[in-house]
């Protein structure tokens, strides 16, 4: 019932009627190639679709923002345990950057903005940006 172009049609949507089985062999295929109830319009069994690209957000070490407040941010904006978050902020605070987490663009973006917005407001330097994963 499917084509070599995984379409269907219409055609083979239609639910089966009552006299399929015994209509004049004018409504069947003659085989000449002429399908005579198609309406040529096609829908996708599997329409193609794309993963989207997925961005890591991440935090920069600084010398003066507060452990806790670091800790903070990643409980607020990035849902860590207590325990997670001070894994990650460790991981930060030892080798310079770390991964708050993956996020499509706009998640990402809008995560960034969350946590620059909220660190400036609190009079703390501490940076967090975007990378492609
Ligand atoms: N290095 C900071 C301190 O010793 C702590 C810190 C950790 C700051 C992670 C920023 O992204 C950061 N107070």
């Amino acid at each position: 019932m499917i084509n070599n172009d995984n379409m269907i049609s219409l055609q083979m949507l239609r639910p089966k009627m009552d006299d399929d089985n015994h209509r004049d062999d004018s409504d069947k295929d003659s085989g000449d190639g002429a399908d005579r109830r198609e309406t040529g319009l096609m829908l996708k069994v599997r329409p193609k679709t794309r993963k989207p690209s997925m961005y890591k957000v991440v935090l920069l070490n600084d010398d003066f923002t507060p452990m806790d407040f670091v800790i903070h941010i990643l409980e607020k904006f990035f849902n860590k345990t207590r325990a997670e978050a001070t894994d990650v902020m460790m991981h930060v605070h030892r080798r310079g950057v770390g991964v708050c987490g993956i996020y499509t663009y706009e998640i990402a973006e809008t995560k960034v903005s969350q946590v620059m917005d909220y660190a400036r407001t609190h009079e703390q330097p501490l940076q967090c940006t975007m990378e492609k994963d």
